[in-house]
C-alpha cells in the first residue's frame, strides 16, 4: 500500500502523482493497480479483476507465480548483477537450457523487446556482409507494414505508424516495407535486389496492429521464398511467443524455424526483462568481443527467472491450455456478434485474439466498451482504435473464462454509445 507522510494514497491521488511527476508518453486507463495473482489483478481500493492483458503477453504464466517468486527472491540475495566483464554461474547454464529448448546453437541475452530487435538487426546485417557478401552499408532489411518491432529510432525508423515515428528524425536507413501477408509483393522485393537484401523482420501475428493473423502458409512461403535468396527469415515472437498462440511460438503452426528469433516478455514470465536472439553458429558467430553487449544482458536473475519461467511454460502445459480456451473464447464471441450490432468479428490464435468494434478507428467506442468491462471487474484495452485485444494470462482455467466471456458479453450488450 502506497502511503505519504502515514497516508495511505488513494487511486486518484496515486494518478494525480504520474501526472504531475511523470512524462506524459502513455494514456491509461483510470485503475491503479497494487496487487496481482494468477489470473487476478486487484486496484488500490482493493476492487478485484481478470486481467486481459498480461501486460501485453509478457504475464502468461500468471501474476506473481509463486515459483518465480521463489527464483527471484532466492537469487536475489546470492548475486544480483556482474556485468559481462566476468563470467557467472547462471548465464552458461541458461544459454544451454534456453538453446535446448528451442533448438538453436547460440543466445545473446539482451533485457528489453526492443534490445532484442535491435540485436537482430545488428547480427543481420553483420552476417550480410561477412556470409553474403552484400557490399559495406548497402544491406538491407525487409519489413512489413503496419509492424510493431519496439520504440528505439531505428525501429521506429521503419514503423509505418505515424504516432510511434513522428518527430523522431532523421531516420535509420536500409529497409524496405511489403504489405503485412503479401507473398506477392515480398516476392516482387526480394527478386528486385536480392543480392543486398539481408533479412526479413516479421511478426508471426501483428500483435500492435490489431492481432492481424496472416494466411495459413505465409510464414511457410516467406521462409521459403527468403532461403531463395539467402535472405534471413527474422522472427519477432517477443508478444507470440512462450504459449501466447496456443503453440509454444507462433512460427510452429506453418512449421517455420526463423534463422534469426527474437523472444521477450513472457520469456521471463513478466517477473524481469529478459529478452534473448537466438541462431545457429554460422549466424551468430559474425558477432565478436567488443561488438555488441549490455549492462544488464544476461545476469544471473534474469538467468534463473527465465529458465523458472520456461519450465513453467511446460510442465503446466500452457500451450494446450491457450489453444484449448482460445477455441472457447472465439466462439463465445462469434456468438455475440451475431447478436450484437456492436461488435463485427473476433480473430486470433490461442489467447491472442482482438474483437472489432462496429465504429470507426478514431471513435471513442473500444476505449469507453474497455472502461466499462473495467466497472464490470475485467481489464481489457483497445490497440488501435476500434480494435479491444483479449489476451489474458495462460493458466486461466475453463471456468475462469466462463466468467470472462459472461462478463464480456454483458457489457457488450447492455453498452450504449456515448
Ligand atoms: C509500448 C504495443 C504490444 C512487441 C513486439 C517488440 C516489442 C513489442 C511484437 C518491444 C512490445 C509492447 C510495447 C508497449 C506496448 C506493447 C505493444 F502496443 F506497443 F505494440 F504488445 F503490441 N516486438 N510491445 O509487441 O518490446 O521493448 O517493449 O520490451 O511500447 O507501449 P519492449
Amino acid at each position: 500500500m502506497e502511503t505519504t507522510r502515514n497516508k495511505t494514497l488513494s487511486s486518484q491521488e496515486l494518478m494525480e502523482l504520474e501526472n504531475k511527476h511523470g512524462a506524459h508518453n502513455y494514456h491509461p486507463l483510470g485503475v491503479v493497480l497494487a496487487k496481482g495473482e494468477g489470473v487476478y489483478v486487484w486496484d488500490v481500493e482493493g476492487k478485484q479483476y481478470f486481467d486481459f492483458l498480461s501486460a501485453y503477453s509478457a504475464v502468461n504464466q500468471g501474476h506473481c507465480h509463486p515459483r518465480l517468486v521463489a527464483a527471484i527472491t532466492e537469487q536475489a540475495s546470492v548475486l544480483n548483477l556482474t556485468s559481462r566483464a566476468f563470467y557467472n554461474d547462471k548465464l552458461g547454464v541458461f544459454e544451454k537450457f534456453a538453446t535446448e529448448y528451442f533448438g538453436y546453437e547460440k543466445l545473446l541475452p539482451m533485457n528489453t523487446g526492443a534490445e532484442g530487435v535491435e540485436t537482430a538487426i545488428k547480427i543481420c546485417r553483420k552476417w550480410g556482409y561477412e556470409k553474403k557478401g552484400i557490399p559495406a552499408n548497402k544491406a538491407k532489411i525487409i519489413v512489413c507494414g503496419e509492424n510493431f518491432h519496439g520504440r528505439t529510432v531505428t525501429i521506429i525508423s521503419f514503423s509505418s505508424d505515424p504516432d510511434a515515428k513522428g518527430s523522431f528524425g532523421p531516420y535509420t536507413p536500409g529497409f524496405e516495407s511489403v504489405p503485412y501477408n503479401d507473398l506477392d509483393a515480398l516476392k516482387a522485393v526480394l527478386e528486385a535486389d536480392s543480392a543486398n537484401i539481408a533479412g526479413f523482420l516479421v511478426e508471426p501475428i501483428q500483435g500492435e496492429a490489431g492481432v492481424n493473423v496472416p494466411d495459413d502458409g505465409f510464414l511457410f512461403v516467406a521462409h521459403k521464398l527468403c532461403k531463395e535468396h539467402n535472405v534471413l527469415f527474422i522472427g519477432d515472437e517477443i508478444q507470440t511467443g512462450i504459449a501466447r498462440t496456443g503453440r509454444l511460438l507462433a512460427c510452429d503452426y506453418d512449421n517455420v524455424r526463423p534463422d534469426i528469433l527474437i523472444l521477450g516478455k513472457a520469456v521471463s514470465g513478466g517477473m524481469y526483462p529478459v529478452s534473448a536472439v537466438l541462431a545457429d553458429n554460422y549466424i551468430m558467430d559474425v558477432i565478436h568481443p567488443g561488438q555488441h553487449g549490455s549492462t544488464y544482458g544476461g545476469n544471473p536473475m534474469a538467468c534463473v527467472v527465465a529458465m523458472e519461467a520456461l519450465k513453467i511454460v511446460v510442465e503446466e502445459d500452457l500451450a494446450k491450455n491457450a489453444y484449448h480456451l482460445g477455441v472457447l473464447f472465439r466462439n463465445r464471441m462469434k456468438k455475440l456478434a451475431e447478436k450484437s450490432n456492436l461488435v463485427s468479428s473476433v480473430r486470433g490464435k490461442g489467447l491472442l485474439n482482438a474483437v472489432l468494434v462496429n465504429d470507426t478507428p478514431d471513435s471513442s467506442t473500444a476505449m469507453d466498451i474497455c472502461i466499462a468491462l473495467s466497472k464490470n471487474g475485467l481489464l481489457a484495452k483497445p490497440t488501435h482504435g476500434n480494435i479491444i485485444r483479449f489476451a489474458p494470462p495462460l493458466v486461466m482455467t475453463e471456468e475462469q473464462l466462463d466468467a470472462c466471456c459472461t462478463i464480456i458479453e454483458d457489457t457488450i450488450l447492455k453498452f450504449k454509445k456515448g
